[in-house]
């Protein structure tokens, strides 16, 4: 989507990104590249507007501007209707990386005026432009744009404002929610016919916003208060969509799924989960992939840092 006038290049936007996660890092008691609630922080990153960055998709130092940091912020806050202002959808937790349905791409080509003066001179006026995700360019160019603009449109070089954006996000509700929506809370039939439900979120999903799942499941609780005896939430600190992300992975989800529908009992508490897929030294918690284990809470409660080595489950617990 267009925000006024300027794409962030990706290292602008992971500056910021960085700078949230290092403000609120240690507010869990654990200085480990994982925020477990941003709620409870006040980082404000128009603290950050004119900090100098290295940034290679402009092969150049910046500065980082205004714009970047109230793209930032809208990321952040979800988008809202430009008719009324009220929100239309979540925002991404302020852990998520802008690389997945914000991300953005520098052409490292001369620009004309750069051309025009003999193209030796580097690191000047790099041109940044969207890179939409793919799932919402597709939707938005097969089944949502209008007449010959389905076909003809090219959503890279010519970006949906604001104002299209609103259009087309009630258009898609009114058209689709019927037939292929996932947010009618009502699960009076999937509970009678003795249905069992887990649901595993990224904190720092990329993609999907965590605070959209945990409406999700506020609405079913809304409506059954009883709901937690046949489907859980489970939220993973850390991680990105499906496997990204050094946070706790809870690989072995199919297995407590089988488990409590084949053996019955109570639904799970705790969902094992470790850093499958950390990389090392990537400034967040780090550490060989594996090397650091807790177990997930089911929603409401949340983790919670007890002391000791925060490497090993027994050092967390939930409330
Ligand atoms: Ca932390």
């Amino acid at each position: 989507m267009r925000l006024p006038g300027y794409f962030p290049p990706p290292c602008e936007l992971a500056a910021i990104r960085s700078a949230a996660i290092e403000a609120c890092d240690r507010l869990d008691g654990v200085r480990d590249g994982i925020v477990l609630d941003f709620a409870a922080c006040t980082f404000d990153p128009a603290s950050l507007v004119g900090v100098q960055i290295d940034c290679q998709d402009t092969q150049s130092t910046m500065l980082i501007t205004e714009k970047a940091v109230d793209f930032a912020k809208a990321m952040w806050e979800g988008p809202r209707s430009t008719h009324d202002g009220r929100p239309l959808w979540y925002g991404l937790d302020q852990g998520a990386a802008f690389t997945g349905i914000a991300k953005t791409t520098c052409n490292l080509a001369l620009s004309p005026f750069d051309a025009h003066k003999g193209g030796s001179i580097p690191g000047t006026m790099k041109v940044c432009s969207p890179a939409p995700f793919f799932l919402a360019k597709d939707w938005m160019q097969i089944f949502l744009l209008p007449g010959a603009e389905k076909t003809h449109r090219d959503l890279t070089t010519d970006p949906i404002t604001s104002d299209e954006f609103s259009q087309l996000f009630r258009h898609s509700a009114d058209q689709y929610a019927s037939a292929i929506g996932t947010a009618d809370p009502d699960l009076t039939e999937f509970k009678r016919a003795g249905g069992k439900m887990l649901t595993w979120h990224g904190t720092y999903d990329e993609l999907m916003p965590l605070a959209g799942t945990r409406a999700y499941y506020d609405a079913v609780l809304a409506r059954d208060r009883q709901a937690g005896e046949y489907y859980r939430l489970f939220e993973a600190p850390g991680m990105g969509h499906c496997y990204a992300g050094e946070g706790y992975f809870p690989g072995d989800i199919i297995d407590v799924m089988i488990e409590w529908v084949e053996q019955g009992g109570s639904p799970p508490d705790r969902l094992y989960a470790e850093n499958r897929y950390a990389v090392g030294s990537s400034g967040s918690g780090g550490g060989e992939p594996g090397s650091r284990a807790i177990e997930l809470c089911a929603y409401p409660t949340k983790l919670k840092y007890v002391g000791g080595e925060p490497e090993k489950k027994e050092s967390w617990t939930c409330e």
